[in-house]
């Protein structure tokens, strides 16, 4: 049978009940069977949208459900758990976000495996390190207690790729003094850098059409962000999950 990982996060209530409860209900299912969870963790919140702090922590699943049929089970403990969909990262009871379903890459309009944020964010990255240190992330093809270990390389290089070069400039201006510790580059100057030197993150802000495109960048480090959205509010929620941990 397939093995998963899941995210447990919640922020409202009494969340040690919620998750508990959560995780009878998923093993009580005929189709799957609850092998391992991480320790309960409190972490500060990522996002503007909520002030409380969060309880985080990863499970292990084994299921001979197929990946949609999964997360509309997991889905439907969310809403059991009291979990109304209302603004996102808005303050919530309980969220269940599918991580890994074996070494499968998978992309649907509702569901996509991996989970796209989730290899650069330590209140995931920590609690599934005590329980998958050595499973593979399909994508970016180290261990998961490998990509917990380079967020903590210091200096932590965070470099910006498809931007003209006035805004990149502009962007670290404004990024720069609320990340002293970190080094902002703008990759297309940087790009010939030592592999010693290879930034920790690139956040890719192109276009289909832009240079450098999606594809030159090294897959390991890079991550796309939305043009479409509030570009510094991006990279600081990106910052914030990478390196404010707790
Ligand atoms: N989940 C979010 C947004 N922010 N912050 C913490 N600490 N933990 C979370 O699980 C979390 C968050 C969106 O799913
Ligand atoms: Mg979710
Ligand atoms: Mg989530």
């Amino acid at each position: 049978m397939p093995d998963c990982y899941i995210a447990l996060g919640g922020n409202q209530g009494n969340v040690r009940e919620t998750f508990s409860q959560a995780l009878d209900r998923l093993n009580q299912h005929p189709e799957i069977s609850l092998i391992n969870t991480s320790q309960w963790v409190e972490t500060a919140p990522v996002g503007s949208q909520t002030d409380a702090t969060f309880l985080n922590g990863a499970a292990h699943l084994s299921t001979s459900l197929l990946p949609e049929a999964l997360l509309a089970e997991l889905q439907s403990v969310e809403t059991e758990m009291g979990r109304v969909r209302e603004v996102r990262w808005s303050a919530r009871t309980l969220d269940l976000d599918l991580l890994l379903y074996d070494q499968l890459v998978f992309e649907s309009a509702g569901l996509l495996i991996p989970h796209p944020a989730f290899w650069y964010r330590r209140f995931v990255l920590d609690p599934l390190t005590e329980i998958a240190p050595d499973v593979l992330h399909p994508l970016k093809h180290i261990t998961i207690k490998q990509l917990r270990q380079r967020l903590l390389k210091q200096p932590f290089i965070f470099s910006i790729a498809g931007l003209p070069p006035d805004e990149t400039a502009a962007l670290i201006e404004e990024l720069k003094p609320q990340y002293p510790d970190v080094v902002f580059t703008c990759w297309e100057l940087t790009e010939n850098m030592s592999q010693a030197e290879e930034p920790t993150l690139i956040a890719w802000l192109g276009t289909p059409q832009s240079a450098p495109n999606w594809d030159s960048l090294p897959v390991l480090p890079r991550l796309a962000l939305s043009k479409e959205q509030n570009i510094t509010g991006q990279i600081i929620h990106v910052l914030q999950s990478a390196l404010d941990f707790q």
